[in-house]
């Protein structure tokens, strides 16, 4: 019986995609959590998210961000004009010492503009992070679901 179940689980695994579990990552003082971004088809704009800690005693500010999957990378955040949400290019993400900061879908996040390949649910894709202080750090992004409002794997 146990043999048989093991078995039954095996074949499942093999058919499922595995999930593209997010990693956690760290540069100098500041921890990057839980990078993930949403399935998209190829020429399309895709969106990065990120939980970005800073454990230092000094400010630090992500300053820009690089991806061979897309064209244009370009630190975003969203902005109400009237009833809408826009989005908008910011200068740099500041990551005040000691703070926590959420880069999440309708706020701050990693635009990517022109998809060179679709992003395929269950993939990775690499992302490289400049930040002021600590430097450059490469991560990669779980590609979550097209309509993902968060990461599906959440510690
Ligand atoms: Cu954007």
């Amino acid at each position: 019986m146990i043999t048989l179940t093991r078995r039954g689980l095996i074949a499942a695994a093999a058919i499922l995609p595995l999930p593209a579990a997010a990693r956690d990552y760290a540069a100098g003082e500041i921890r990057i959590a839980n990078p993930w971004t949403r399935a998209a088809g190829a020429n399309a704009n895709g969106a990065g998210f990120m939980t970005l800690r800073n454990t230092g005693s000094q400010p630090d500010r992500l300053l820009a961000a690089a991806s061979p999957i897309a064209r244009v990378v370009e630190l975003h955040t969203h902005v109400r004009e009237g009833e809408v949400m826009r989005m908008r290019p910011v200068q740099d993400i500041p990551v005040p010492a000691g703070q926590t900061v959420e880069l999440r879908p309708g706020g701050l996040h990693i635009m990517l503009i022109g998809l060179n390949a679709p992003l395929q649910q269950g993939a990775r894709v690499p992302l490289t992070l400049r930040f002021e202080r600590a430097g450059e750090v490469q991560v990669e992004l779980a590609v979550e679901a097209a309509g993902a409002r968060g990461s599906g794997h959440r510690h």
